[in-house]
């Protein structure tokens, strides 16, 4: 048995438009209406996923959700007279962002020795709400052996859980024991708080973690209310290594302690204020970033070529990478049109820590895998969605044909 973890990125699917649907998520908002590229952003996710397959040796990937969601639809009574919003709810590309999918306990902290997995709510967004379900059915063929994994149903509403966007886990080695980090916020601020602290104990008491390896932290509301609409836009874990803006809890102090007090080895790599500020934190995604330990052990920090627009935030990046810290190596990736809906490169993947050989190999990566999913990409993505397409009959059977035909290339048709 040999532990690893493993980056499932969400391919982007092909109905990825700017709807404008994410209340508290600044560039969701700001990019309402605009025309988006299906075609350009999924491929942006392939190479992303290229790179770290070579650097790692190991990636994961799950496939888009069917869209339009006619179930929805239905539900919603879509006639054509409703608000576009409540249209493009039913039609939107968001699992794409599988650090949302779900929240992971890696099999050493749990009680009874298997992974869980608990697939997120997501109740505070409709366009999102929708998604667990059919997250859920493909987590049990991915992580379908169940003398390694349990897949739980998602927490009953009205608790707001968004998966492991919200939770951390540190640990001296991927496969040894971890303590679990979960970060919720409490309503009350301009924006809403996504995760409430009750779907965090849930998933928690579920998974059977250990009291004393399991802690639990208040978002700043602060930071809520700049638009970090989840923890993971202002810190990242990895290993023993906390990465965070100075701002990211309500106290930060406390924070750090709580942490420390579950795992002595923590080092908190903090951000200072004066240096990057939160704005500027959440408009780069400097956080938004993957976290990874090399085969060679350093560390590296994969985050959005955006970062490295910010005069700023590199500057910041120059001195860090000079103080000789843990984190080796800065690396920009482009994924702008993620990043345009408020998804940087640790949005686009869920974490696993597993023995690859126990989970359906469909769902693995390889070179050649990569060319195929590209080439279905290339032939069948829509190349450019405008809003007022949103609803018409010829986009959404071409939306719902280019998603069978990757299934069909993926050997995945049980999906359909
Ligand atoms: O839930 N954007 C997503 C972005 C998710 C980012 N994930 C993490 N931080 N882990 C969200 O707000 C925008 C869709 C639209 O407006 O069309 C959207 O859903």
């Amino acid at each position: 048995m040999s532990l690893t973890e493993i980056n499932f990125d969400g391919i982007v699917g092909p109905s990825h438009n700017y709807a404008g649907l994410s209340l508290g998520n600044i560039a969701s908002a700001n990019n309402a209406g605009d025309p988006s590229y299906p075609r350009a952003a999924a491929l942006q996710g392939v190479a992303k996923m290229r790179g770290n397959l070579a650097r790692l040796g190991v990636q994961g990937f799950l496939l888009p959700l069917p869209r339009p969601n006619h179930g929805l639809a239905q539900a919603l009574a879509l006639d054509g007279s409703e608000p576009p919003q409540l249209r493009a709810a039913a039609w939107s590309a968001s699992s794409m962002w599988t650090a949302n999918a779900a929240t992971v306990s890696p099999a050493p902290d749990t009680a009874d020795g298997r992974c869980h997995l608990t697939p997120a709510n997501l109740v505070t967004m409709l366009h999102r709400a929708q998604e667990w379900p059919d997250t859920k059915r493909q987590l049990e063929i991915a992580f379908g052996d169940t003398r390694h994994f349990a897949i739980h149903d998602a927490v009953p509403p009205t608790f707001g859980d968004e998966g492991a966007a919200n939770h951390m886990r540190l640990c001296e080695g991927h496969a040894a024991p971890g303590v679990e980090v979960f970060v919720y916020g409490r309503t009350g601020g301009r924006f809403p708080a996504r995760q409430h602290e009750q779907a965090s104990r849930i998933v928690a008491r579920r998974h059977g973690l250990a009291p004393e390896r399991t802690v639990f932290v208040e978002q700043n509301p602060d930071a809520i209310a700049a638009g970090a609409f989840h923890n993971d836009v202002v810190a990242v874990a990895n290993g023993h290594v906390l990465f965070t803006h100075a701002e990211a809890f309500a106290d930060q102090q406390g924070a750090y302690a709580a942490i420390r007090a579950a795992f002595p080895a923590l080092e908190v790599v903090e951000v200072p204020s004066h240096a990057v500020s939160l704005a500027e934190a959440i408009r780069t995604y400097l956080f938004n970033a993957q976290l990874l330990t090399l085969p060679s052990g350093e560390m590296a920090l994969i985050v959005p070529e955006e970062c490295r627009e910010s005069p700023r935030v590199w500057a910041w990046v120059d001195t860090m990478l000079a103080a000789n810290g843990p984190i080796r190596q800065v690396i920009p990736v482009d994924v702008r049109q993620s990043m345009a809906n408020g998804g940087g490169p640790a949005c686009l993947r869920l974490r696993v820590v597993c023995d690859p050989a126990t989970i359906d190999p469909r769902f693995l990566l390889d070179e050649a895998k990569a060319d195929l999913i590209e080439s279905v990409i290339a032939q069948h993505w829509p190349q450019q969605i405008d809003p007022s397409d949103i609803g018409s009959d010829r986009l959404a059977a071409s939306v719902i044909a280019a998603r069978l035909a990757l299934l069909d290339a993926l050997d995945l048709g049980q999906l359909g």
